[in-house]
């Protein structure tokens, strides 16, 4: 069935144009202007923007942490009203199981026939101990999975590795074309720091952000850059959350590192202020890294708009406040990290930084979408607008206003990081493979719609390398 997207504007990560758009099946067949075809349905996009659909490269469904579990895929139309097509989800490796029995365990248990948004998964690499792990690297690039993550962070749990397995990792990685990935905090520092606090009773959420401060952040992110020098292999850090941490990368690049980095919404617009909220309410926003002072916003807002800053990630995780977060109300570590955002991506790019003039709009969907298409190997099948490219399309309202509240959120958890943060904008309607998922931002599409994304290796990144 074939839909005519008429009058609409591309924005793409180079450029912006009126356009018509010709969706055939699941494809992208034509782009041009005054298309004329016999398409079933025709859409007027006069006045909206059509950017590609968007790439969270940084969710965490169904994950087991500190003793509960995220929101499941069951949650995953959330992504799709807030323009996000397809997530890259972290998979766990549980004790004494290899990589891809990891892998078939979470697609199966947790994705297959639930999930709403097409995804791919990232290996998390945790037990080395089990035999010939580093050796599942190969085949796990050849079945699509060319990612794994490795934590310098979460010291005395089965995330966190050391830096003579992450130097290891990034050798056997770069021979396969598999890109490292590192949540890069100093947790020997962390977990002294966390220690000294609760022996003064200083117990409340925030000072999770004093056990935690920017230097350990900064530290270790410059650390991983030298072990990805001294392996010669091409790094990615995630979700950079300070100035330091984020000149660290731009240094290393400068001087010839392969790395890379992603920041996410709430280290845009959240800060460390939040984790003082009166009665516990702190504890919504328990995430890791901390929420920083707010003057690390402007230069993380400034990477991404020159592109020292490559991405941008929601680094989703549904914990509810009651019964979750309030695991944590006797000493700040025992409250589960993260917050859910996955919805609320594209709203506080467009918002926050578009509408501010601290964001392009081409900067904004290269963050969006089509530098993590690159990066993680899906691009050109996604991550732009495209001929012969899968036909995922928001179709953006930028005249919408409103606000961002619990109360209409899909997240399936009981509270908004953003409530009532303003939204300008919306997606009106998205694609996904050209099926109409979203409306008016109400989800029509089905559970068990999306598909699993056969990624391509390393190395179309190296097209995007901006600024060195
Ligand atoms: N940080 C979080 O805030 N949550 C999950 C994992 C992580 O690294
Ligand atoms: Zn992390
Ligand atoms: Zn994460």
């Amino acid at each position: 069935m074939a839909i005519l997207i008429k009058n609409g504007t591309i924005v793409t990560a180079s450029e912006e144009y009126k356009s018509d758009v010709l969706i055939d099946g699941e494809k992208i067949v034509a782009i041009g202007t005054g298309l004329d075809s016999r398409a079933e349905t025709i859409i007027d996009a006069a006045g909206k923007y059509l950017f590609p659909g968007g790439i969270d490269a940084h969710s965490h469904f169904d994950l087991p942490f500190m003793g509960t579990n995220t929101a499941g895929f069951d949650t995953t139309p959330a992504a799709i009203v807030g323009g996000t097509t397809s997530v890259i989800d972290f998979t766990p490796q549980p004790a004494g199981m290899s990589l891809q029995d990891s892998i078939a365990k979470h697609r199966e248990e947790a994705i297959e026939g639930k999930t709403a948004v097409d995804y791919s998964l990232h290996s998390m690499v945790m037990d080395t101990s089990v035999p010939g792990l580093f050796d599942e690297f190969g085949p796990l690039v050849k079945a699509g999975i060319p990612t794994i993550k490795l934590f310098l962070a979460y010291k005395g749990t089965p995330f966190n590795v050391d830096d003579a397995t992450l130097y290891s990792a990034l050798e056997a990685a770069k021979d396969v074309g598999m890109l490292a990935m590192t949540h890069a905090e100093n947790g020997d520092i962390v977990s002294l720091l966390q220690q000294k606090l609760i022996a003064a009773g200083k117990t409340e959420p925030r000072y999770h952000a004093e056990s935690r401060p920017p230097i350990v952040e900064a530290e270790a992110t410059a650390r991983a850059a030298s072990l990805a020098k001294a392996a010669d292999a091409p790094i990615f850090i995630v979700h950079v959350s300070c100035e330091d941490a984020m000149l660290a990368i731009r240094t290393a690049r400068q001087q010839g590192v392969d790395i890379f980095g992603e920041t996410c919404p709430q280290y845009l617009v959240l800060d460390v202020d939040y984790l003082a909220k009166p009665g516990f309410e702190g504890a919504k926003y328990v995430c890791s890294p901390a929420l920083r002072d707010k003057s690390n916003q402007d230069p993380l807002w400034r990477a991404l708009d020159n592109g020292w800053l490559q991405t941008v990630g929601s680094d989703h995780c549904g914990f509810n406040f009651k019964g979750q977060k309030e695991m944590g109300r006797e000493q700040f570590t025992g409250i589960p990290n993260g917050t859910p955002g996955v919805e609320n991506r594209l709203a506080i790019l467009y918002t926050y930084g578009v509408m501010t003039g601290k964001l392009s709009l081409q900067r904004m969907v290269d963050a969006f979408a089509t530098a993590p298409a690159k990066f993680f190997g899906m691009y050109p099948r996604k991550g732009s607008i495209i001929v012969g490219g899968d036909a995922d399309i928001v179709v953006f309202d930028p005249a919408y206003e409103g606000k961002i509240s619990v109360a209409t959120s899909l997240h399936g958890v009981d509270y908004s990081a953003y409530e009532g943060f303003d939204e300008k904008g919306r997606a009106d309607k998205v694609f996904l493979r050209g099926t109409l998922v979203a409306d008016g931002g109400k989800f029509v599409g089905q559970l068990g719609q999306g598909k699993f994304i056969k990624r391509q290796p390393f190395g179309l990144a190296y097209q995007s390398r901006m600024s060195r």
